[in-house]
């Protein structure tokens, strides 16, 4: 044990190295290699071929719904069940987990909405080598080959995913530490599992009722089984980093031991996949063959490099296959450290095909296929395990103002004028850590911020918000009363010793609160309440930072492993802490309205089912072209496995943007979900306005751009909410089949329609987007010019210039007068794009409720409509009768893209008045414009062209 003074000198070096390594770049040797990690290291060193399990078939049993099967390891003879579920929704579920751990191996909670419903499976043939099972549908089948086990997924006669065919299934059992044994049993040798089991079992009651009945069954199997065998066992040879392991000056204490699991999937025809954020990378997943692996373990990454597996703050073990004939996906739902090992190559028979394999530090095999067979597919069966996106605010949607940090009320006050002085619309403004009383979360500076009240009723004046900071380390003070609670109640994380956990972090010494307690996410909860969190209304909202958690002198900035969530190890849990976090607080601000009002959270670590709680970011990025370029496809990445509400901070958290780079990102994020510029707070102040008139129009008109499409913005976090789909997709989502669009980095799509190639060149004088499919039309959506897909098309481009492309067949409603926030839109009129495809046909949707409360659920209060344009009349029809919502927003302005000029053009409503409507048209560009056809946005009408 270091001494307190040691601890403290260890303390300050750490803090002190955080700050000065400020113009650096990330310093590798902080975070681990997969060589440094011992069980990631003991896992990649066994080899294709060697994994020795076998399926003993007697054992196996099939229910109505699910099989289970024993496998045994051949060198020691240890037993693993195996269960395997076919899921509704084409899915396939297989479990591995130790048959009798000595105590029990942690399954994630909260991460499932459900218990998946299952489907029957039936045994079509069985015989020594295996069982065929039927999966139904489209002649579906699983092939179980017994030795080596294996698990093949067919479709017909092709192979569509095999498990364990690498043989690199591995599963390290529990044990007892051999001192702690003969230290213990001084009895018979046969009282010592008995002993054991006692000890454990205490721990988890349920556990181990379900254990002791399963027990006298799987005695029975065992002996069963091993009828007539002469068994072998091999004796276990301890290695290093098994039961203590060092890095840097950190030791893990290992009580459990070794506890690590692996294993393979191939994927024959495969050569793309997506996925596993977060990383600093390219959409595509990279070959790891010779370097190290993808790592997700959620960590404060100080000023992190590009094109790196390196692990980030977040974690999503979800990943996509994808080739033009099928899309599926792997959900491997494991939160403890996890490296994830990619190889594409020649398959058997010269077909290309990619090799994935998973490891984790502990836990069970978990893991989820998705069959897809298109991309929507394996959205919707992924939505319905974790969840869809949260449906947030409508304003949550618009600009954010941020920085480290406005320095006081009247910094504040000063920055909200300076928005109206230019123009220049914002409806959150951030306040970071410094407002806060010495980093005592839920509470204010009293000289920065001695009135805050007046300052949110200022803004609420103004129909804006504000997002506070609340991070999860709690300063160790006795005269805080968030950390005087926490701790009478005991719910902070406690020391192996069963002390509180203490970390460094920005108030010094903090505690951690234990976010998987249900209880302890109640008390915080509750916290939010108006009259808890002192100084907060209804128009603040809040900002989870450092819930990896951070902690600036632990291991890898991080929780020590062998910390204490009651009875599991951090070592379980640690990719799960900011999911509870954000879920937690989430709660609060939902409670706090009596259940009434949309919570909006932002977090900065997230793990699998983060979405259903709010926005996530890309952390602190750099102010370089290179970061600029980087924040798309780390958000499609987070799209693709459900997080949909993502953001990098615009203009790059470190270092100071050019006046280019700034603009540049402010063009880019005003066309990604999450739209927030944020600063360092050693940086020099950088509001829109202090660049020059020339950059303060060029970022009024990028921010204004985000304004008018918010309809379209809401609508596709609606659908998102509804069906799992990205806001934010890759090209391949939409054109599966066009080869072209897998490996795209610089372009994606919005919803279906809208295409987005922002400028991320220093001094670009053009950029080439692709505009995908093959009798596709795509118009401009700044000059209307019409182009056909497929092409790359070379964009001249100046510095005002945002390469945005509308897609020919649909219907984009957009709000034209831009107000000081989204809320002062709210009853404004829409202007409707009717881009015509080569068939002179165009669709599109229409989504309205007030933007904010949960009425749209609870109350049937909005209105869904359909807008179609078909044989030269464009209608609006409601896609939701029974759903009902006054608006007064009304039609100002129907233009219609690609169409022939009409003689006269008459409005048609259901009480059976017509009208004419004034029109004109420009023959150069085929652009027909209605004006004022004055109808109001709920209600059925058609507007003939004659
Ligand atoms: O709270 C200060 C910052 C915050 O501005 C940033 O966005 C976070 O990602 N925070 C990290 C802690 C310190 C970063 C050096």
């Amino acid at each position: 044990m270091a001494s307190f003074i040691e601890r403290m000198c260890l303390h300050i070096v750490l803090v002190l190295s955080v700050f000065l390594s400020i113009t650096q770049a990330v310093d590798r040797s902080n975070f681990k290699t997969c060589d440094q990690s011992a069980f990631c290291s003991r896992q990649r060193a066994m080899k294709p071929g060697q994994s020795s399990y076998r399926a003993l078939l007697e054992t196996l049993e099939l229910s109505d719904s699910h099989l289970t099967l024993q496998l045994q390891n051949n060198n020691n003879k240890v037993r693993l069940l195996l269960e395997l579920y076919r899921l509704q929704g084409n899915m396939t579920r297989v479990k591995i987990n130790e048959l009798k751990p000595v105590k029990p191996r942690y399954e994630v909670p909260d991460v499932l909405i459900t218990d998946p419903p299952t489907e029957p499976m039936s045994v079509v043939v069985q015989d020594e080598h295996g069982v065929v099972l039927s999966l139904g549908g489209e002649d579906r089948r699983l092939i179980l080959s017994a030795q080596p086990f294996r698990l093949d997924i067919m479709e017909g006669p092709q192979v569509l995913l095999s498990l364990n065919s690498r043989g690199l299934l591995a599963f390290e059992q529990l044990r007892i530490r051999k001192d702690t044994i003969s230290h213990k049993i001084s009895s018979t040798v046969g009282s010592i599992w008995d002993k054991i089991k006692s000890v454990f079992s205490s721990k988890s009651q349920t556990d181990t009722e379900e254990a002791g009945e399963k027990e006298d069954t799987e005695k029975h199997d065992e002996e069963k089984a091993s009828e007539g065998e002469e068994e072998e066992v091999e004796e276990e040879v301890d290695q290093p980093g098994m039961w203590e392991e060092t890095f840097k000056s950190h030791a893990d204490t290992k009580p459990n031991g070794p506890s690590s699991i692996s294993l393979d999937f191939s994927l024959p025809g495969v050569e793309h996949v997506y996925g596993i954020p977060e990383h600093a990378d390219s959409l595509r997943l990279k070959n790891t063959d010779g370097g190290d692996p993808y790592r997700l373990y959620n960590l404060d990454v100080f000023q992190y490099e590009l094109f790196n597996p390196m692990a980030l703050y977040g974690a999503v073990p979800v990943l996509l296959s994808h080739n033009t004939h099928r899309t599926m996906g792997l959900f491997w739902l494991n939160a403890a450290e996890t490296w994830v090992d990619i190889s594409s190559g020649q398959g058997s028979g010269e077909v290309l095909q990619t090799d994935v394999r998973w490891i984790s530090e502990s836990g069970i095999i978990d893991v989820f296929i998705m069959l897809g067979p298109q991309p929507n597919d394996v959205f919707t069966q992924y939505a319905s395990l974790t969840g869809t996106q949260s449906f947030p605010p409508l304003s949550s949607l618009a600009y954010h103002q941020c920085r480290w940090n406005y320095n006081d009320q009247e910094d504040v006050s000063a920055v909200d004028q300076g928005f109206d002085e230019h123009d220049i619309p914002y409806d959150f403004i951030w306040l970071d850590i410094e407002h806060t009383d010495g980093k005592r979360y839920f509470t204010w500076d009293n000289n920065k911020f001695p009135q805050p009240k007046d300052m949110l009723q200022g803004l609420l004046d103004k129909r804006r918000k504000m997002v506070t900071i609340v991070d999860p380390h709690i300063k160790v003070d006795s005269s805080y009363k968030i950390h005087t609670e926490i701790r009478s109640r005991g719910y902070y994380i406690k020391n192996e010793d069963g002390g509180d956990y203490e970390g460094w972090c920005w108030p010094g010494n903090a505690g951690y609160p234990d976010f998987t307690n249900p209880e302890m996410r109640r008390w915080w909860a509750s916290m939010f309440a108006y009259d808890q969190y002192e100084g907060s209304m209804e128009n603040l909202y809040t900002w989870n930072d450092m819930n990896e958690p951070s902690v600036f002198n632990g291991p890898e900035v991080t929780m020590h492993k062998d910390a204490l969530h009651g009875t599991w190890e951090h070592r379980d849990v640690h990719n799960l802490y900011g999911f509870y976090v954000q879920m937690a607080t989430a709660e609060g601000q939902i409670q706090r309205s009596g259940g009434l009002e949309r919570p909006f959270v932002l977090t900065r670590a997230f793990f699998a089912g983060s979405q259903r709680y709010g926005a996530v970011w890309t952390g602190d990025n750099a102010a370089e072209w290179g970061h600029l370029k980087m924040s798309i496809p780390m958000c499609l990445s987070l799209g693709l496995v459900g997080i949909s509400f993502c953001g990098a901070d615009v203009g790059g958290f470190f270092k100071t943007p050019s006046a280019e780079l700034l603009v540049r990102w402010y063009q880019a994020g005003a066309y990604q979900p999450f739209f927030r510029a944020h600063a360092h707070l050693d940086t020099p102040r950088r509001e829109p306005w202090l660049f020059g008139p020339d950059n303060t129009d060029l970022i009024r008109e990028a921010v204004r751009q985000r304004y008018t499409l918010l309809p379209y913005w809401y609508l596709q976090f609606y659908h998102a909410q509804r069906t799992g789909q990205p806001v934010m997709r890759p090209l391949w989502v939409e054109y599966p089949e066009d080869i072209a669009t897998f490996s795209i980095d610089d372009e994606f799509l919005i919803g279906r329609d809208l295409l987005v190639h922002p400028v991320t060149d220093e001094g670009s004088s053009g950029v080439t987007a692709y505009l995908p499919g093959n009798g596709e039309v795509w118009y401009d959506v700044h000059t209307f010019q019409r182009h056909d897909g497929a092409q790359n098309l070379y964009i001249p481009v100046t510095m005002s210039s945002i390469p945005v492309f509308q897609r020919g067949g649909s219907i984009i409603c957009r709000k034209n007068r831009v107000r000081r926030s989204s809320s002062c839109m709210e009853n404004d009129p829409y202007t409707l794009y009717v881009a015509l495809d080569s068939q002179g046909n165009a669709e599109g949707e229409l989504y309205i409720d007030d933007g904010h409360t949960f009425k749209h659920e609870t109350d049937k209060q909005f209105i869904h409509r359909h807008l179609s344009f078909t044989a030269n009349s464009l209608s609006s029809s409601d896609l939701s009768p029974d759903s009902q919502f006054p608006t007064a927003s009304w039609v100002e302005k129907v233009i219609i893209l690609g169409v022939q000029k009409p003689d006269a053009v008459t409005l048609t409503t259901t009480d059976g008045g017509e009208s004419s409507v004034e029109f004109e048209f420009d023959p150069d560009t085929a652009v027909l414009t209605l004006r004022k056809p004055g109808v109001n946005a709920g209600v059925n009408w058609t507007l003939h062209l004659r």
